[in-house]
């Protein structure tokens, strides 16, 4: 394990704006993927007849990826730099697969969204912004991807940067601290390197800017949570559930509990990158084996957490939305998919209690009979299965998430306050 300071950094964009290709284009460059593996990719992605993907397999493992040239879910890299150890998230683009970008969003610290220069700001690539936001990311760089298919024109860069500023402000992101870099993921141009395609721009290059992100806030002194991604059976060793320690410390002998299933047991054994360890902490993926836990006990979205601070299921909650886009008005009674941590959840918003003046955030209205896209509101949610999550303000990395509906992202939020179950 490195010493460094560790940061999880989510790779966020519009389907087909080059996130992968950026990701594998680094790994590659910084000597962590050797170059007979992208031979290999490159001969692969040829006779699938998906010629360019060579460095996007890197981060596509799954056969389907590869056959269709999308990232399906998310994929997790380990990397390090000079100043940090990196966990990168690349988090699919395709608009079906959003679900599988709001786990990896809501993992990561910082991001790269990827905005490439032919096509400029669309659809998820306002959704993931959107989301990034309401969800907690600090930081954003931004590549400005494919600047090999515009000439390397500074003009067309100039007005990508102009388009992604507007957005950003849209959603109240502090636009003063956002890094703009051209590159071309392809090509190698200001990944690793700064670039003599790119003479005009003398700010820093990807890996640059990696190094020069702010180290992610210290671990809040919050009791252990772990949002479950995956449980698996392994053999030799039994269920291993993983997932992300989002706070506190998990030590081999701590008695935990998963919530809402409800089972618990004595922690056997922490792993990270396949090697055993005697704690794990914040910001860390782990597998972990709990004694008489078995595979159909415990699944995807259940948090762990010891027995003595268990996690809080809510019997219902209260909570602040920003309404994103809905094609007509939301009203109580409306009961679309929650999606928090690692959990998707059918909910019903029982009451609408305030509209929010979003400039202000001051109480615009009591009890609005409706909101609509473009609103913020206070409204009480009721979970129609059991859901673990917890008020923002107490745990803040478990206190958000995002709605959706109809495909798209409605609407995301953050937990004011939790009633127990
Ligand atoms: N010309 C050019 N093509 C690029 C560049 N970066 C990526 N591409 C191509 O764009 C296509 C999509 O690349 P991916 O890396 O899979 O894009 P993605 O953003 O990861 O796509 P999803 O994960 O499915 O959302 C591939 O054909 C790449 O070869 C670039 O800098 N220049
Ligand atoms: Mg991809």
């Amino acid at each position: 394990m490195s010493d460094k300071p560790h940061q999880n950094l989510a790779v966020i964009g519009h389907v087909d704006h080059g996130k992968s290709t950026l990701v594998g284009r680094l790994l590659y460059e910084t000597e962590n993927v050797p170059e007979h593996v992208i031979e290999q990719y490159k001969e692969e992605a040829e006779e699938k007849g998906k010629g360019g993907f060579e460095f996007a397999y890197v981060m596509d493992n799954l056969a389907e990826e590869r056959e269709r040239g999308v990232t399906i879910d998310i994929a997790h890299q380990e990397f390090d730099t000079d100043e940090y150890y990196f966990t990168i998230v690349d988090c699919p683009g395709h608009r079906d697969f959003v679900k599988n970008m709001i786990t990896g969003a809501s993992q990561a610290d910082n991001a790269v969204l990827v905005v490439a220069a032919d096509d400029g700001v669309q659809p998820q690539t306002q959704e993931h912004v959107f989301l990034a936001r309401t969800l907690g990311i600090g930081e954003m760089i931004v590549a400005v991807n494919k600047m090999d298919l515009t000439d390397y024109e500074e003009g067309r860069y100039r007005e990508v940067v102009e388009e992604v500023t507007q957005l950003l402000k849209q959603v109240r992101f502090d636009v003063d601290n956002t890094k703009f870099i051209p590159v071309s993921a392809f090509e190698g141009d200001n990944v690793a390197e700064r670039s003599g395609n790119l003479s005009w721009f003398d700010g820093d290059v990807l890996l640059e800017a990696l190094n020069n992100l702010p180290e992610s806030e210290p671990p809040t002194d919050a009791p252990l949570r772990v949002p479950i991604q995956d449980v698996y059976t392994i053999s030799g060793i039994g269920t291993v559930p993983v997932g992300r320690i989002e706070t506190g410390v998990m030590t081999p002998g701590n008695d935990v509990t998963f919530q809402p299933s409800d089972v618990g047991g004595e922690v056997k054994t922490v792993e990270m990158h396949h090697e055993e360890v005697d704690s794990a902490g914040p910001g860390d993926n782990i597998g972990f084996n709990v004694r008489g836990i078995g595979k159909d006990d415990i699944r995807r979205g259940d948090v762990c957490g010891p027995v003595d601070q268990s996690p809080t299921v809510a019997e219902t909650f209260q909570a602040q939305v920003v309404v994103m886009q809905h094609p007509s008005v939301i009203t109580a009674g409306y009961t679309p998919v929650f999606h928090a941590h690692t959990a998707q959840v059918a909910c019903t918003i029982e009451s609408i209690d305030q509209k929010i003046d979003a400039a202000s955030g001051e109480v615009a209205e009591e009890n609005p009979d409706f909101i609509q896209s473009g609103d913020a509101a206070v409204v009480t949610v009721r979970p129609q299965k059991p859901l673990s999550i917890e008020p923002a303000n107490e745990i803040p990395e478990l206190g958000s998430f995002a709605i959706r509906d109809m495909g798209q992202t409605i609407a995301a939020g953050k937990v004011l306050s939790v009633d127990e179950r």
